[in-house]
């Protein structure tokens, strides 16, 4: 999102507490949550009900939602105008989520992108998993949300929101806002360090493959010197046939607020270590103050929490006006 609105949207989104969050979770979206925070009506959520369509550690999943919390608010976002909640705090998410699920089609779900490459790595594959676009439909319909900053990997689950959305006003009567996807410019699709053909990801098994918001200066260091890059020494931003490298370039590019191809152009007759260098010091100078706010947001659990158990009220509140509505047209009672 470039542009400056001149009327206030309502946006929402949200981040699984499926780990620390990564560069490619801040790059892809949480710097759209910041910028939006300021100007938009926002609703953020800790998205630990969809944490929990992968099996999760109870005592680090506590742990990580708290610390989503924080480095959330750490990356900018704004606690006096936006409202930031832990979905599960608010049950009227479920609740819509179950009336959606009912007007969400078998054969949309199994289009999903992100539940074939989930279920192709996982033995058991619960319902959750599979139904999981459909509780992020509920995420976003329930607070009327225009807009959802996400980065690419997300665009097909908001578009089955619209689906759904518009499938819902058709049979009942107008009831849902239609939202659309919110994509950056730079930095929408960061790559794994280890394997640049697949994205960045927070539950990857290797930690070398990304780079979290908590990694302290020589790890970023260590992680970019062994990021996987192409073997003829060319500087091009070509993602296609030298994934590595563009990826790095993107890296730097989405730090600085630039496109990767004009990167590439400050980089041209450079060597892969002098990329490297100049890619670290951009991550570390991001990273530094994100770190800073986060530790001292730490310290002061107590302000935390009252600032999300007050989100989660807000929340519900805003989220039980919308239910009462989709109640009444479907013919039940509140
Ligand atoms: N690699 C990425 N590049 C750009 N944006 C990304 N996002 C995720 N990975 C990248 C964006 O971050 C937001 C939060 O995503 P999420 O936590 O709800 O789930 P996800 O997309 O499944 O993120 P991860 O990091 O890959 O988590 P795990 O490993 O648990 O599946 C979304 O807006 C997403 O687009």
């Amino acid at each position: 999102m470039e542009t400056t609105p001149n009327q206030p949207r309502t946006i929402l989104s949200a981040m699984q507490p499926s780990g620390g969050m990564t560069l490619g979770n801040y790059l892809g979206a949480m710097k759209n949550w910041a910028i939006m925070s300021q100007t938009d009506n926002c609703y953020y959520a800790v998205a630990d009900l969809h944490a929990l369509t992968v099996r999760q550690n109870p005592a680090e999943l506590r742990r990580n939602i708290r610390n989503l919390a924080a480095m959330i608010l750490a990356c900018g976002v704004n606690p006096e105008r936006a409202t930031l909640f832990i979905q599960s705090q608010v049950p009227e998410h479920s609740v819509l989520a179950w009336l959606l699920t009912c007007h969400t089609y078998m054969g949309e779900l199994s289009r999903m992108t992100q539940f074939k490459d989930k279920s192709a790595k996982q033995e058991n594959i619960n319902a959750g998993l599979f139904t999981y676009p459909s509780l992020m439909a509920a995420d976003i319909l329930l607070y009327n949300a225009n807009g959802v900053p996400v980065g690419a990997d997300q665009k097909q689950h908001v578009e089955l929101a619209r689906d759904i959305a518009i499938r819902f006003n058709n049979a009942y009567g107008e009831t849902f806002a239609v939202p659309e996807p919110f994509i950056p410019k730079y930095g929408a699709r960061i790559m794994s360090l280890q394997d640049p053909t697949k994205k960045m990801s927070k539950s990857d098994e290797n930690p070398n493959a990304y780079i979290s918001m908590t990694d302290d200066n020589d790890t970023v260091a260590r992680k970019i010197k062994r990021a996987v890059t192409d073997s003829d020494g060319v500087i091009e931003f070509d993602p296609e046939h030298r994934p590595g490298v563009s990826n790095l370039l993107t890296i730097y590019a989405a730090c600085k607020g630039q496109s990767a191809v004009d990167a590439a152009a400050e980089f041209a007759g450079q060597g892969y270590g002098q990329l490297k260098q100049a890619v670290t010091d951009a991550v570390q100078s991001a990273l530094a103050p994100v770190q800073a706010e986060y530790a001292r947001l730490l310290a002061d659990k107590e302000h935390l929490n009252a600032l999300l158990r007050s989100g989660a009220e807000k929340a519900s509140a805003a989220g039980r006006r919308t239910l009462r509505k989709v109640y009444r047209k479907l013919g039940l009672d509140m």
